[in-house]
């Protein structure tokens, strides 16, 4: 990010919140001094692209070459669409700006890793078991005050008791996991995420990288907790289990995280459910409304259910999922031959691409919607940043494990060119560098 566009994006934000009647809390983001140039706070199309027109996503075949059956990107690749597992900073590609330039500070913002579907996304019956024996989900607590005793590390292990006569409910995802909890392979995603960083930050930012300049932030969904304890174990490997040796993570109250985010803001909430009712977003259920026939007869979803028909979000999550674990995809419990096919899968990538394309870019409410919810993360965002400018503040790196509107909402914000549904650990990094010599930031 160049240094004059931090202005423009710290008053955008604070416009367009005050058009909302929200007022930065207690810390307002100060503006750089000299800011002597016009912001503009318009909205502008993204690119056109085959995931912008309608007609390339309801009639082309394939998905763009895009991943979606494994987080693995072989190198040659690596940059590619990953769904299971998005490209992120490491050694091997970062570009690493002229010596006469000093990193001073880094914020790095990501989706968690790959996990289990959400109980909402299950279809009615769901024959194969998600089960997650070879993960201990730890629940404990310890005291942090010197001197008293240190609780063992502990974790939850599900059972079920044959003389429970209950069935779990929803009945729909059977199994021991949580629905949703990061899997074995997002762990290991997890950990390598944190390697990679750290190739990349650990030698550019000196001194005491290990201690009170690096924070780590997680949202009140439990799946970005379980996604820094391994990203952890790979970011500072030298730091063991103990307990004494523990990381904090950073939370926000739950009413009002703003990293989820999870604030009230009903203005926002309007929005995006009125980019959902115009005409275009109609258009494109309507054209779909075969390939939605032929997927609820195979899942056996009730085509009056909602949440399964007004977007392909629980479908896309159901299969995607799915197809990043190596699993098959499904076959109708009642006619074992009617399966979902890779056709049907791919033309539903495609609509969900079409639809995060839509809902954070291609609508001109976009902007606005996206802002009103994520201002207050991209407040905090400049807040860090301007301290540091200033010569202020002692932390160095941040670190945020977030979710996918998340980052939709940053890089609707952010405006970007081409809009993708972020995948699995998609990420973006804010860098700020001194220049040696004159000490500008840039
Ligand atoms: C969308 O793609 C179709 C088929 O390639 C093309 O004919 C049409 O002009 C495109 N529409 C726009 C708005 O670019
Ligand atoms: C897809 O292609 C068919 C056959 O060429 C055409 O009739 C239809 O209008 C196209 N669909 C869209 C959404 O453009
Ligand atoms: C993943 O999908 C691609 C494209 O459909 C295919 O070529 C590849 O063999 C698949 N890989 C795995 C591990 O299934
Ligand atoms: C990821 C996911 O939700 N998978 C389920 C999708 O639906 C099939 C068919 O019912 C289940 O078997 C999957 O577990």
């Amino acid at each position: 990010m160049k240094h004059n566009a931090l202005p423009s994006v710290s008053t955008l934000t604070t416009a367009i919140l005050s058009t909302f009647g929200i007022t930065h809390a207690s810390n307002p983001p100060q503006r750089l001094d000299n800011e002597d140039f016009t912001i503009d706070l318009s909205w502008y199309p993204p690119k056109p692209s085959p995931i912008t027109n309608l007609t390339t996503v309801i009639n082309s075949t394939g998905v763009w070459g895009f991943i979606f059956n494994n987080s693995h990107t072989p190198d040659s690749q690596y940059g590619t669409y990953n769904w299971c597992n998005m490209p992120h900073v490491r050694k091997r590609e970062y570009p690493r700006p002229s010596s006469e330039y000093e990193l001073v500070y880094v914020e790095v913002i990501h989706r968690h890793h790959l996990r289990t579907p959400y109980a909402s996304n299950a279809f009615p019956i769901e024959p194969e078991p998600w089960n997650c024996d070879d993960i201990g989900l730890f629940q404990y607590s310890s005291p942090l005050t010197p001197n008293s005793h240190e609780s063992t590390p502990s974790y939850h292990s599900p059972f079920t008791s044959p003389m429970n006569p209950f069935l779990p409910s929803p009945a729909g995802l059977q199994g021991s996991c949580n629905f949703p909890q990061i899997t074995l392979p997002g762990l290991s995603d997890s950990f390598q995420h944190g390697r990679d960083l750290s190739s990349v930050y650990a030698p550019l930012i000196k001194s005491n990288y290990y201690t009170n300049k690096v924070e780590f932030r997680v949202t009140n969904n439990p799946i970005t907790s379980q996604v820094a304890g391994a990203l952890l174990s790979g970011f500072m490997p030298a730091k063991g289990s103990s307990s004494s040796n523990s990381i904090p993570l950073m939370v926000q109250n739950k009413e009002i995280d703003s990293l989820e985010p999870k604030y009230p803001c009903p203005a926002s909430r309007q929005l995006f459910s009125a980019i959902q009712s115009t005409p275009e977003w109609k258009r494109h259920l309507s054209l779909s409304k075969e390939l939605f026939s032929q997927l609820d007869a195979v899942s056996g979803v009730p085509p009056t259910d909602d949440g399964f028909h007004v977007s392909f979000d629980h479908y896309y999550d159901n299969l995607s999922a799915k197809q990043c674990h190596s699993r098959p995809l499904p076959c109708s419990v009642d006619d074992k031959g009617r399966c979902i096919t890779q056709e049907m899968a791919d033309a539903v990538y495609r609509l969900g691409q079409w639809e995060y394309s839509y809902l954070y870019r291609g609508s001109e409410e976009a902007l606005k919607a996206a802002v009103a919810s994520y201002g207050v993360w991209i407040a905090e965002l400049v807040g860090h940043i301007t301290q540091v400018v200033r010569g202020k503040g002692g932390v160095r790196y941040r670190h945020n494990i977030a979710h996918d509107g998340s980052i939709s909402r940053l890089l609707s914000i952010l405006q970007i060119e081409e809009m993708h549904w972020p995948g699995m650990g998609a990420e973006v990094v804010f860098e700020v560098w001194k220049h040696k010599k004159t000490g500008g930031s840039m």
